[in-house]
């Protein structure tokens, strides 16, 4: 699925980009996913501004495939106009917070709000992400805690480790195969509209 399908008959486009707290693992899940679990940082690199990452996932079972543009923002505080500006225009986005810190998962109320202005009618697709989950003994935000948040706020939600490359792909896959669906959703839309 993570092979590029250069034969493909359709190649579809999409931004994604990636928000949390500084520190959460943005990048690290970013740089995992592009390098297929060859590069994991192990030191924490502060964005300061915001780094794109080019990816295409090939859609099982048809004859298309997703070019990601995942777009890994600064979490810091300072950086929030930067932040904003450039997660403008995104179809899907990433909530991201570190299951050993409580403090960033309280953070995604503030993020939560920058995901709602990134488009104006659209529909967006969106996930909660809880990163560092390799760190059990540390870990500070109950899983089911965090499915109940995902499930009010109408997200999908996900538990990954960059670390161990533990459910990375699945994370980046859903998003692909989610704009999929909205694409042949919007085409059968057209479709019946003109019929009609
Ligand atoms: N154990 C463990 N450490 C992780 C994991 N993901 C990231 N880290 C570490 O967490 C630290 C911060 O990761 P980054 O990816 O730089 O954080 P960020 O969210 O991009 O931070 P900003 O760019 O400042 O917004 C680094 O030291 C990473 O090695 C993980 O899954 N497990
Ligand atoms: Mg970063």
């Amino acid at each position: 699925m993570t092979t590029p399908a250069p034969s493909s008959r359709l190649c579809l486009r999409t931004k994604m980009v990636l928000l949390g707290d500084s520190g959460t693992g943005k990048s690290a899940l970013a740089q995992v996913f592009h390098s297929e679990g060859a590069s994991f940082p192990k030191v924490h690199m502060l964005n300061t501004t915001p780094e794109l990452l080019v990816k295409t996932v090939a859609i099982p079972d048809t004859d298309a495939s997703v070019e990601l543009f995942v777009t890994d923002l600064p979490g810091l505080e300072p950086f929030l106009d930067v932040t904003k500006r450039h997660a403008h225009g995104a179809s899907a986005f990433l909530l991201v917070f570190d299951s050993t810190n409580k403090d960033s998962f309280s953070g995604i109320g503030k993020w939560l709000k920058v995901a709602k202005t990134l488009r104006e009618s659209e529909p967006l697709i969106g996930c909660l992400v809880a990163t560092k989950c390799d760190l059990t003994k540390r870990r500070a935000v109950p899983a089911q805690q965090a499915q109940d948040v995902a499930r009010s706020l109408d997200l999908e939600y996900f538990e990954c480790s960059a670390a161990t490359n533990f459910e990375v792909d699945s994370i980046f896959y859903y998003i692909a195969n989610a704009t999929y669906e909205a694409y042949e959703e919007h085409i059968k839309g057209l479709v019946g509209d003109s019929a009609s």
